[in-house]
């Protein structure tokens, strides 16, 4: 089997400062955060920006650029940025950081769908949240709907080919992979593709067993097997490790971090070096060694380092 891609996803638009002090929101600490995982053996970092004051997610291009810059500086891990951004962006707000940035990957979303996590507010006492913007943010994603149109992903496709960024697409159900094909058809997008199977999102295919195969299966039958490599995403704990578990086994590739989960154990708040860790432990079972950055980049066909704008 080829070696592990393993990715870190560090702050993502929807996890709020009051669930866990571990998730970082100034510039040096997202980068640094980063950067400890690089140094722990994640070979890319997927970046989300927050406003530094306050933690609130943010769609600045200078802030993302910022962030950026630093963990390039500081190592040689794949960066890949989010076009997902969060509540309140419009897909424009979305494209900036990585039509700025030209990153070697950016994310991008196959389809609408609802995102919810409101649910979390009810664990939360008035005087639990940290900043005053996160009980409206958490209890708004009610009424979230993640847009991810045709349209949208045509301007998606169109902007990242332009910037020569290459999509790291985020699949969240089947019909998002048949999304995909429709694209393929029409002339838009053309293999091969990083696939992100992300399971487990209140609105999205539950992270289970039977969803991961029904995804890889479902695949395989619309790109064929050379046309594609995967990774998969199981959202919240255990789920992020049991789908880690699989992925490992069935030659996929993994992606943790606080974006998607919190727990490193039942109960015990992670900080993202400690998901790293505990990835590399399940592989290192399996003796499923972990890609270098320059080793996932021979695989997915990336750019590299100096061809990026940040
Ligand atoms: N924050 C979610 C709404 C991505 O990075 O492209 C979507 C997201 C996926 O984070
Ligand atoms: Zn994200």
């Amino acid at each position: 089997m080829e070696k592990l891609i393993l990715t870190t996803a560090l702050t993502g638009a929807i996890t709020v400062p009051s669930q866990t002090p571990h998730l970082q929101y100034t510039i040096d600490g997202i980068a640094d955060d980063a950067i400890a995982c690089a140094e722990a053996g994640s070979t890319s970092v997927h970046i989300h920006a927050r406003i530094p004051e306050n933690g609130h997610p943010s769609s600045d291009p200078e802030i993302v650029k910022k962030i950026a810059s630093r963990i390039k500086a500081n190592c040689d891990a794949i960066v890949c940025i989010t076009t997902g951004g969060g509540m309140g962006m419009t897909p424009q707000d979305r494209l900036r950081g990585a039509a700025i940035c030209k990153p070697e990957l950016a994310s991008f979303n196959l389809g609408s769908m609802n995102f919810s996590m409101h649910p979390v507010a009810k664990w939360f006492k008035p005087e639990d949240w940290k900043f005053d913007w996160e009980k409206d943010y958490v209890e708004g994603t009610k009424d979230f709907i993640f847009r991810n149109t045709f349209g949208d992903m045509e301007i998606f496709a169109e902007t990242m080919e332009k910037n020569n960024v290459k999509p790291e697409f985020e699949a969240y159900d089947l019909s998002h992979l048949h999304n995909l094909k429709f694209l393929e058809k029409s002339g838009i997008i053309k293999p091969p593709y990083w696939l992100q199977f992300v399971l487990g999102v209140l609105g999205g295919l539950v992270a289970t067993p039977e969803s991961l195969i029904a995804m890889v299966q479902t695949a395989t039958n619309l790109f064929g097997n050379e046309n594609f490599r995967w990774s998969v995403i199981g959202v919240g704990y255990p789920m992020e490790f049991n789908m880690a578990a699989m992925a490992i086994m069935m030659g996929g590739h993994v992606r943790v971090g606080l974006e998607d989960n919190l727990f490193v154990k039942r109960k015990v708040l992670a900080k993202n070096v400690d998901l790293v860790e505990k990835v590399k432990r399940i592989a290192a079972e399996f003796e499923r060694e972990i890609a270098t950055p320059d080793e996932a980049r021979e695989m997915l066909g990336l750019k590299g380092l100096d061809a990026v704008d940040y």
